[in-house]
């Protein structure tokens, strides 16, 4: 593969866009060399400005559920557009796309919708602090829930002291507020709410884990966080903003049965433009602003470009009653190749699946939470992603990343993929 084009554009992005990107984890910082730039994709390929066409297992960090440039979306935003991009006024779109989204969600009455998944865990954690009337919030060391001083937080001192900011910016005052649990840990959270008896507003989680690898809640765990918020006056946040509306069309919610307080929304609920949302039952919603006392605002949220994309993508799925069917067993037949390929080639690792969600682990033992997930070896990582990006594979730049499966992908392309790595594995 050459990269010319990419390297050049990379060249100079950088002397106007910090670190030549919009968005850190696109610099291939975790990985090494250099980001390729997109020139367009259809369905299951990017396209690069070299001219590469790249099996896409990124699909925008989730968002491309269907595929690239699906055409109701196309269609829908196209249409949209020449009636004028925004209003900063209520339509009847929104309320279409919200009702919609509360008829598929379960234990939902009301949506808001804001502009990325950040806005939208954000918001949720402002909300459950004004409906508790409590400061602390929980949240999982590996979980993401986007860039908002309150997440930016790493592990205390003490296992059960507040945490200290993992970002300059982000002030003690902050961090005082945000707790550090371990993923699939259910005792260590219960440590935490005793330390901070009658302090802490909302436990805030990713139901499946995404942002540390895949890594799927233990048997119990989900169940457990649900007793423990009842039992302390605490709201449960499932931030979805990966798993929802792609694990099920309700989301964990729906796939594990456990009914969260808030839920948070982005990527697929925009089918690729900028839409987040948080929802929740009415006592919940009924006090955000203009109703009630918790102030939350957006110039561009709800704008009518970014709904007709999102409701196109949610009637899709919301009508495609075989989707998540497919979508599991085309996941399924990759696990099963990339197995195969690499024990054929004594390479030690772990995978973890559910759903369309998908991450290979350089390490022999269990992944089940960020300690273990950063046990993995880095340098097999980028060796693997690499050869597989020279064979036309493009895979998350992160070890910490999950692979996301679209439907547009074919058991061609399944097969293409499990022959390169098959090849790269030979090389690791
Ligand atoms: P955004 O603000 O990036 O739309 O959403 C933040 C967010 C919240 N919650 C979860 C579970 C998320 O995964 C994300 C964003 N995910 C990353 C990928 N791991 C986005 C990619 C990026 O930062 O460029």
């Amino acid at each position: 593969m050459l990269y010319q084009r990419s390297s050049a554009l990379f060249k100079e992005a950088q002397n106007v866009i910090p670190g030549g990107v919009n968005s850190p984890v696109r610099a291939f910082k975790a990985v090494g060399g250099t980001p390729i730039f997109a020139k367009s994709a259809q369905g299951a390929y990017i396209y690069d400005e070299d001219g590469n066409r790249f099996i896409d297992y990124i699909n925008s960090w989730g968002p491309m559920l269907l595929g690239h440039a699906f055409p109701p979306v196309v269609d829908a935003v196209i249409k949209k557009t020449k009636l004028g991009t925004s209003f900063g006024m209520p339509t009847a779109l929104e309320t279409e796309i919200a009702e919609l989204a509360v008829a598929m969600v379960p234990n939902i009455d009301k949506i808001r919708f804001v502009n990325s998944g950040t806005e939208a865990c954000m918001s949720a954690i402002r909300l459950a602090r004004g409906y508790t009337k409590k400061d602390k919030i929980i949240k999982f060391a590996g979980c993401y829930h986007g860039h908002s001083d309150s997440f930016l937080i790493a592990a205390g001192s003490g296992a059960v002291t507040f945490g200290t900011p993992n970002s300059p910016g982000v002030t003690q005052g902050t961090a005082k507020d945000t707790l550090l649990a371990k993923y699939n840990d259910i005792e260590n959270v219960k440590a935490l709410i005793k330390a901070n008896k009658n302090e802490i507003a909302a436990i805030i989680i990713e139901p499946v884990a995404g942002n540390m690898g895949c890594i799927p809640p233990t048997e119990g765990f989900l169940e457990g966080l649900r007793t423990i918020c009842d039992s302390n006056d605490i709201l449960l946040i499932f931030d979805e903003v990966m798993t929802g509306f792609r694990l099920a069309n309700g989301g964990v919610q729906e796939l594990k049965g456990i009914n969260a307080d808030i839920v948070c929304f982005g990527k697929v609920v925009g089918g690729g433009l900028p839409v987040g949302a948080f929802a929740a039952r009415n006592d919940i919603m009924n006090l955000l602003a203009p109703l009630g006392p918790v102030y939350q605002a957006g110039t561009l949220s709800g704008n009518p470009l970014a709904m007709s994309a999102g409701l196109a993508m949610l009637k899709a799925i919301d009508q495609d009653k075989g989707l998540m069917n497919r979508l599991e067993e085309k996941t399924k037949y990759l696990h099963n190749g990339i197995t195969e390929a690499l024990n054929k080639n004594n390479i030690p690792h772990t995978i973890n699946r559910i759903g369309s969600m998908i991450s290979v682990h350089f390490s022999d033992q269990a992944v089940v939470d960020f300690e273990s997930a950063a046990k993995g070896n880095n340098d097999t990582f980028k060796k693997f992603f690499h050869g597989l990006l020279n064979k036309g594979i493009y895979i998350a730049p992160s070890a910490f990343e999950t692979w996301f499966i679209t439907d547009a992908l074919t058991y061609q392309d399944l097969n293409e993929t499990i022959a390169a790595v098959e090849e790269v594995a030979k090389s690791l």
